[in-house]
């Protein structure tokens, strides 16, 4: 049984994939609420290459008491200690977490709320959006990793995720592979946010996105994620001309009023740099005025 936390964006996108190959899903929604809303539509939709699909998934709120042995965590970075404090008690022994979150920090706090329960970790570079209340949007292609920080052995059931058509790979190395996509983040997103430009806008800014590589190279090698920071330049750049017609995610968030990520993404990383008594001006700026930003439109900085 797939158990799926979150019936938002890619929660749903999950669900709709698993199921449909006839896995057993079940939605977890908020509360009593959610689930009279959602049993009144009777299921999840997906969009996808402009074909509709409806899914009449099983749905339970967090307070089920059924146990949970595989457990697909798809919040926001966010909301996931909460969230998982909610059911902590319903987790069997020997159960396993999927954690879905960008950024760092929040797969951290999740994992020391439920020692030994086994967390594995995901980078997505898939995008769906919500084009309303139970329908999914399938945006973009992409590619997960999937890894254990602690344990080398894939679990047994990736291969359910591919016969589901959920491209990935197993990772030896996850935790550089979320700081890759953290620098990456941190070099474009804010910037598409303060400049209010889609990600191609950023090629009129070459000197601000140089430094803040070479900074963000620095923690990188600070923090011991050397290979993390390989060729990140030419990457930034190579993702700010592909997706340049897109607007980022966090520019999305605040365009729509949106809590962003931002204490997981350039807040992670200001941090992980004092803690190291690394000193980066300019990444440290960015954020300053990223969070002035986010204040002056009443949008928290946590
Ligand atoms: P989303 O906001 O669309 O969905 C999150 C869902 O979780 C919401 O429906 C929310 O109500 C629900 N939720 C939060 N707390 C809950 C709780 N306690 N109980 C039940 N439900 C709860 O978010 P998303 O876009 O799917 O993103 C999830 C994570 O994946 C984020 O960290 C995001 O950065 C990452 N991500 C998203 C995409 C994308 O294209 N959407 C791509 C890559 C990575
Ligand atoms: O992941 C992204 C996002 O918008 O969050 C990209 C496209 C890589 C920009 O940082």
């Amino acid at each position: 049984m797939w158990h799926i936390l979150g019936a938002g964006s890619l929660g749903m996108l999950w669900a709709a994939r698993l199921a449909r190959i006839g896995l057993p899903v079940q939605l977890m929604l908020r509360n009593e609420e959610r689930l009279a809303a959602y049993r009144q539509v009777g299921g999840v939709t997906l969009v996808e290459n402009g074909q509709t699909s409806r899914y009449p998934l099983p749905a339970q709120t967090l307070d089920n008491p059924a146990p949970i042995q595989r457990l697909l965590l798809a919040c926001k970075a966010y909301d996931a200690e909460a969230a998982v404090a909610q059911i902590a008690p319903r987790l069997m022994a020997g159960a396993e977490l999927i954690l879905l979150q960008n950024g760092l920090g929040s797969q951290a706090a999740v994992a020391a709320q439920v020692p030994g329960v086994r967390c594995i970790l995901a980078s997505s570079t898939e995008g769906a959006y919500r084009d309303g209340d139970w329908r999914v949007v399938f945006a973009g292609h992409g590619h997960t990793w999937l890894g254990d920080p602690l344990a080398l052995e894939p679990p047994p059931w990736l291969g359910e995720l591919s016969r589901s058509g959920i491209t990935h790979d197993w990772s030896l190395d996850i935790v550089g592979r979320l700081w890759r996509k953290l620098a990456l983040n941190c070099a474009i997103n804010p910037l598409t946010v303060l400049y209010d430009c889609r990600n191609g806008g950023l090629d009129e800014h070459p000197a601000e996105v140089a430094t803040l590589c070479l900074e963000l190279r620095e923690l990188l090698h600070t923090c011991g994620q050397a290979a993390a920071a390989e060729g990140l330049h030419d990457e930034v750049l190579r993702v700010i001309h592909a997706t340049a017609a897109n607007y980022s995610s966090m520019h999305q968030d605040v365009a729509h009023g949106r809590r962003t990520e931002v204490a997981y993404l350039l807040g992670y990383a200001c941090a992980a740099a004092q803690r190291h008594r690394c000193t980066l001006p300019h990444l440290e700026a960015l954020h300053r005025r990223l969070l002035d930003h986010l204040h002056a439109r009443g949008l928290p900085s946590q």
